[in-house]
């Protein structure tokens, strides 16, 4: 069921309780539910929605006809990533033949029950076909990667909210730097400006995000370069919209400056969302402090956790997701919910 909609009718009903209550009782309005109790809602989704928020997961479309997962996609989320089928090892295979059937399916998915899409991604090192990393001529790189980018935006069109526009680009360690890459050494510096040039110019409406690993820690080298370059393109005019964390946490959940750094790219001029959050053995308090971190910056837009069920991660022997592998909710779902403002107990009062 589509999370507004359950949400649409509990409001209501709520208001007409209250309604009613004034009318017919007039004095009894303690006996009334506490008007904070129709701010929350009984689902992911729904409750982030309160703040403007959203709640997404990875979606994979092999799992689709599976009805424990798309029972809980369905009923728990509002925005979708799908977590291979959009990659260019899946879309370009080879030059110029594009395939867009996987993604495709999860995009008529999204679309036949109310979710909005992020796209992941178009210029990425990893899960990039071989006739891509082995080109060495600086204008051919050019032409294929922005013929790439431009060929899938257009596919999509109007139908992604953000776009991963480029994934991962900087270096592990202390350097700060770019990463090395077919990208990198062929083009230069510059071919992360050219990328996200070119994805304005295919989809003005969409968002554009540069998106990361371990740029949470703000005293992180890592997290000083990307800083640094989201500083340089607002400056120049460079069309960047988002930053994404991907938020791939050990046992003890996001570092302690989590939300400084949130807020100190916010104050850059862009969105900073949540984009692949899971944690290694899920303790609700580091599912808390990860939602917190972004409730509590005005303009982190959203929080996407990367799987449904433990057994949908791609580290499913942590069992770091919200569900686990039979579909129950675990302790860090109530705390992922408790924290966006929503309760369990609310939860157990509308969904019986
Ligand atoms: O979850 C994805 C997994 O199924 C793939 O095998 C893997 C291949 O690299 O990519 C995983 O997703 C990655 C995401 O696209 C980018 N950030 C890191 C994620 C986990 O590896």
């Amino acid at each position: 069921m589509n999370p507004l909609k359950r949400l649409g009718r509990r409001r209501a009903s709520v208001l007409s309780v209250l309604a009613l209550a004034a009318v017919v009782t007039p004095g009894a309005a303690s006996a009334a539910p506490d008007a904070p109790d129709a701010l929350r809602a009984s689902t992911l989704g729904a409750q982030a929605a309160q703040s403007g928020r959203y709640f997404g997961t990875a979606v994979a479309a092999g799992r689709l006809g599976d009805s424990t997962y798309s029972g809980i996609l369905d009923r728990e989320f509002n925005m979708i990533t799908p977590e291979n089928e959009m990659k260019w090892d899946t879309t370009e295979r080879s030059r110029g033949s594009f395939n867009f059937g996987p993604a495709d399916q999860i995009v008529s998915h999204a679309a036949a029950h109310g979710q909005r899409m992020r796209g992941h991604t178009l210029v990425w090192h990893s899960q990039l076909p071989g006739w891509v990393s082995s080109i060495t001529d600086a204008n051919t790189l050019r032409s294929v990667m922005n013929n790439h980018i431009t060929t899938e935006m257009n596919h999509f069109k109007g139908r992604i909210y953000a776009w991963d526009v480029v994934n991962e680009a900087f270096a592990d360690g202390g350097s700060g730097q770019h990463r090395s890459s077919v990208f990198q050494n062929v083009l230069g510096n510059g071919f992360i400006e050219e990328a996200f040039r070119t994805a304005r110019n295919a989809d003005p409406a969409a968002k554009l995000c540069y998106n990361d690993y371990n740029i949470e820690n703000w005293s992180d080298a890592k997290t000083q370069g990307v800083y640094r370059m989201v500083r340089d393109f607002k400056s120049r005019g460079v069309p960047i919209d988002c930053v994404g964390f991907q938020s791939h946490f050990g046992t003890g959940g996001p570092p302690a400056s989590f939300q400084t750094t949130l807020s100190n790219f916010a104050a850059l001029g862009v969105d900073v969302q949540i984009t692949e959050l899971d944690i290694a053995q899920a303790s609700p308090t580091a599912y808390t402090n990860t939602v917190r971190a972004c409730m509590n910056t005005a303009r982190c837009t959203g929080i996407t956790v990367w799987g449904i069920r433990d057994s949908d991660s791609w580290r499913s022997g942590d069992n770091p997701l919200l569900f686990a592998s039979n579909g129950s909710k675990k302790p860090a779902y109530n705390a992922a919910l408790t924290a966006l403002g929503g309760t369990p107990a609310a939860a157990a009062r509308t969904s019986g």
